[in-house]
């Protein structure tokens, strides 16, 4: 169905894996589309409760595909179709997404891990902002996600002077949830995606949706969403169950529902 991805449900999860690796899963325009495409069909499959998305090989992704540009390339463009899309997907999905980042995650594919809900990374994965190297700006949102998530000093000092971190670097700065080992990575991070997968999906969506919207309001307005979303999240059968799991002593059985 893909040719520069690859796409499969496992239970409730989809898992969305970069397929490049001789180009250390690098992107090109084609798998922009891809991307797009795979993260509209997990967003539309009542199924799916969480999605992972990593990279097939020794890297997560290496950013733009260097090779792949023609001379005179309007790069606002490429952003625009491409890059731009596929953010604005994954942030538009109200379902938990998963960066499992298990190599190096350089550039635009450090971004696309910055966008996701969480990231898990192995002990082997690092992170750097490469863009610097090649004279260009962060992009795909890396200006958006890496301060909020860092602070701004910290996200400059990185996005300028473009140095390589490790993983438990990056976990000294909140950028990501654990490290793990590489021999218990996948394991860790299906465990993570199923038990995401069995929480209450409609409740994780409006976190996200609100949490996002956040940034760009203030108090009041804040207080309003939350008033929103609780009456969504009130009538919902995953709170129902919450109360009745509660009052009978046992554990939720949630349906996303
Ligand atoms: O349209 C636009 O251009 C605008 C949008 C820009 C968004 C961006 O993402 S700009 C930033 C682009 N990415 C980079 O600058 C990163 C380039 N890659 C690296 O710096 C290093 O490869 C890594 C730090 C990621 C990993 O280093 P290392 O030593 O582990 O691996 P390596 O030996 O450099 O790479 C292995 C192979 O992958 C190698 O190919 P070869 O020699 O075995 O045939 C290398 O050329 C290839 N590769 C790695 N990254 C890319 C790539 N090929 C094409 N594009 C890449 N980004």
């Amino acid at each position: 169905m893909f040719e520069t991805i690859s796409y499969e449900t496992r239970g409730k999860t989809a898992w969305i894996t970069l397929n490049r690796p001789d180009k250390l899963n690098a992107f090109t325009s084609l798998m922009h589309k891809e991307m797009v495409s795979a993260i509209k069909e997990a967003n539309k499959d009542s199924h799916v409760r969480a999605v992972v998305i990593t990279g097939a090989g020794r890297a997560f992704c290496s950013g733009q595909d260097l090779s792949g540009s023609p001379a005179g390339t309007d790069y606002g463009d490429v952003l625009r179709k491409g890059y731009n899309p596929m953010v604005q997907a994954l942030v538009a999905m109200e379902k938990p997404v998963i960066a499992a980042v298990n190599g190096v995650a350089a550039g635009a594919g450090m971004s696309l891990a910055l966008a996701c809900d969480f990231r898990i990374a192995s002990e082997k994965a690092s992170f750097i902002e490469a863009f610097i190297h090649v004279g260009l700006v962060p992009d795909s949102g890396n200006l958006y996600f890496l301060p909020r998530l860092v602070g701004h000093a910290k996200a400059m000092e990185l996005a300028v002077l473009g140095e390589k971190i490790t993983a438990q670097e990056a976990k000294e700065l909140g950028l990501v949830t654990k490290t793990v080992s590489e021999e218990e990575f996948m394991l860790e991070v299906e465990t993570f995606a199923e038990k995401l997968a069995n929480m209450p999906t409609k409740a994780i969506g409006l976190i996200k949706r609100y949490m996002n919207k956040s940034w760009e309001s203030d108090l009041n307005e804040v207080l309003e969403f939350e008033a929103q979303a609780q009456k969504i999240a009130g009538e919902s059968a995953d709170h129902q169950e919450g109360l009745q799991s509660f009052l009978e002593k046992r554990k939720p059985a949630f349906t996303g529902k």
